[in-house]
């Protein structure tokens, strides 16, 4: 397994070129939500960008990843930096929450119900809200336009986060082809309440049957999963990346990049379960997706 590379000096500080925070509301029903969407220094409505999804932890925010438009946070100064420093293309990020704007901090099984419950928010409100308004890679925001343009769009997240991750490849297959869970494995639905053992074994086989039950092949999507090895996410991650990699032929494991297989696992040395990591991580994924 390859080591991460360090973050430069200074990248969570302001960039010389700063993109925007804005805040963005969306109906879902009758209710309204808001997300917070960057937008990269120079910003141009004639251009097409990739979008980044990416989503908190169970006693997250939807203010974790971008801050807001008045405070932005140290990630979006680092999205800053990387794309100042051609580190990646300019991109669209996306910080929404499962939640509908109430906070249940600290009820991790509440965290788990809304997450399972957010692929539908996703594929019916979110996309079509944020690519409706943004100018990304989707013309219009038809359900067949956005399956078309799935390699333009890659989800991530944190913990609780990460989980959403493994739930929107479980759902969400047909409109993003990158993944990037950090510092959470895949429950399998349920399988708390009602303590079945081997939870690992059991996503494994999930996971293994989505590509084909969408029509994809194994060279159809790429998962770049990381965490820390003092993380509390690490075993059960470990146990899954083991599981995947005896009993999911669908999963090809590469050390490189999407040409070599479709799954990269990385751990970090002395890394915890913490935000703190997260440009770390995104300073080393998202340079291997959309090449
Ligand atoms: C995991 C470890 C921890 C995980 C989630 C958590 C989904 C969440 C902990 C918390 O919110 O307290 O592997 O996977």
């Amino acid at each position: 397994m390859k080591k991460f590379t360090p973050l430069p000096d200074r990248y969570t500080e302001p960039a010389k070129q700063a993109g925007k925070v804005i805040r963005l509301e969306y109906k879902k029903g009758d209710f309204t939500k808001h997300c917070f969407v960057y937008l990269p220094y120079g910003y141009d409505e004639n251009k097409k960008y990739n979008v980044l999804y990416t989503l908190h932890g169970g006693e997250g925010n939807l203010e974790a990843y971008l801050g807001n438009e008045t405070e932005p946070s140290p990630i979006k100064h680092c999205f800053d930096n990387m794309i100042e420093n051609g580190d990646i293309e300019p991109i669209i990020v996306v910080s929404p929450t499962y939640y509908d704007q109430v906070s249940f901090a600290g009820q991790v099984a509440k965290a788990a119900d809304a997450v399972f419950a957010f692929n539908k928010e996703i594929r019916e409100n979110l996309i079509p809200a944020v690519e409706g308004t943004f100018s990304t890679y989707a013309e219009s925001t038809d359900e067949e336009e956005i399956v078309k343009t799935r390699k333009h769009r890659a989800f991530s997240g944190f913990s609780m986060g990460s989980l959403a991750t493994w739930y929107t490849y479980i759902n969400n297959l047909d409109e993003f082809f990158y993944f990037m869970p950090f510092s959470g494995d895949c429950w399998v639905n349920g399988a708390r309440d009602k303590n079945i053992e081997g939870n690992a074994e059991a996503a494994a086989i999930i996971l293994n049957e989505i590509p084909e039950k969408f029509g994809y092949s194994s060279k159809d999507f790429f998962i770049h999963a990381v965490t820390g090895d003092k993380d509390i996410a690490y075993g059960p991650m470990c146990n899954l990346i083991d599981a995947l990699q005896k009993n999911a032929p669908a999963f090809v494991f590469t050390d490189e990049g999407e040409n070599e297989g479709n799954i990269r696992w990385q751990v970090q040395e002395e890394a915890y379960h913490s935000y703190e990591y997260a440009p770390l991580y995104f300073y080393n994924v998202l340079p291997g997706f959309w090449k």
